[in-house]
């Protein structure tokens, strides 16, 4: 299979690095939907990162139903999710916190890189910029309740958190201080120096 998308894509690198722990051979097409718009569109006319073509010649979008297909390619015993559901709850809790930190973060750069300056919109970079802040707070509480495991191994959440934390700081580290969010923080700066992180670096 071969999964299509530039690894600056924080959904394209929760992929890449999950692929990597659930032990599932793959090919890793670096195009971009920006520079190689219409190469991207012979695999994919949405034109969506991540894409990833099937063995079967099928191709899925999304990294939550990418995700969803490779864990079933996996089988349960390598899942990177806890199969029982007070721990599942959790880690959907951080997924889902962390996911909506990277879309707001790339919100923030699509409208300050996409759009001329004099086209910007200020009331809406506000509210973009405040439910970023709002999930990393959340995301923080979350940590303090139920830290995530520090002992070589990396789940589904880990993987999002880390990812998350690591796209913002590039992009639109402006926009929060770090300092506010030290659990994040130190997670992230494990996670990145595990092998699957390192073999897969944003840019
Ligand atoms: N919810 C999607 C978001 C994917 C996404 O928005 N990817 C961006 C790259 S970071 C993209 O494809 N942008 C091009 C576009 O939307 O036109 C996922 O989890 O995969």
């Amino acid at each position: 299979m071969k999964l299509i998308g530039m690894l600056d894509s924080p959904y394209v690198r929760r992929v890449a690095i999950s692929l990597k722990c659930l032990d599932l051979p793959f090919e890793h097409a670096a195009v971009s939907v920006f520079s190689t718009f219409e190469q991207f569109q012979k695999i994919n006319p949405v034109v969506k990162a991540p894409t990833l073509v099937c063995d079967n010649g099928e191709v899925l979008m999304d990294s939550t139903l990418i995700l969803d297909y490779l864990e079933a390619l996996a089988g349960p015993q390598r899942s990177l999710m806890p199969a029982a559901l007070e721990p599942r709850i959790s880690a959907l809790r951080v997924i889902g916190l962390a996911l909506a930190a990277c879309e707001k973060s790339v919100q923030i750069v699509y409208e300050k890189q996409l759009r001329p300056a004099d086209k910007q919109h200020a009331p809406w970079l506000e509210r973009v910029g405040g439910q970023l802040q709002a999930a990393y707070s959340e995301l923080e509480q979350e940590l303090h309740k139920h830290p995530l495991p520090q002992d070589g191994q990396l789940d589904q959440a880990g993987i999002t958190l880390a990812v998350a934390w690591g796209f913002t700081q590039m992009m639109v580290a402006d926009q929060l201080d770090a300092s506010q969010f030290p659990k994040v923080q130190a997670f992230s700066a494990y996670a990145e120096q595990l092998p699957a992180f390192r073999s897969t670096p944003a840019l």
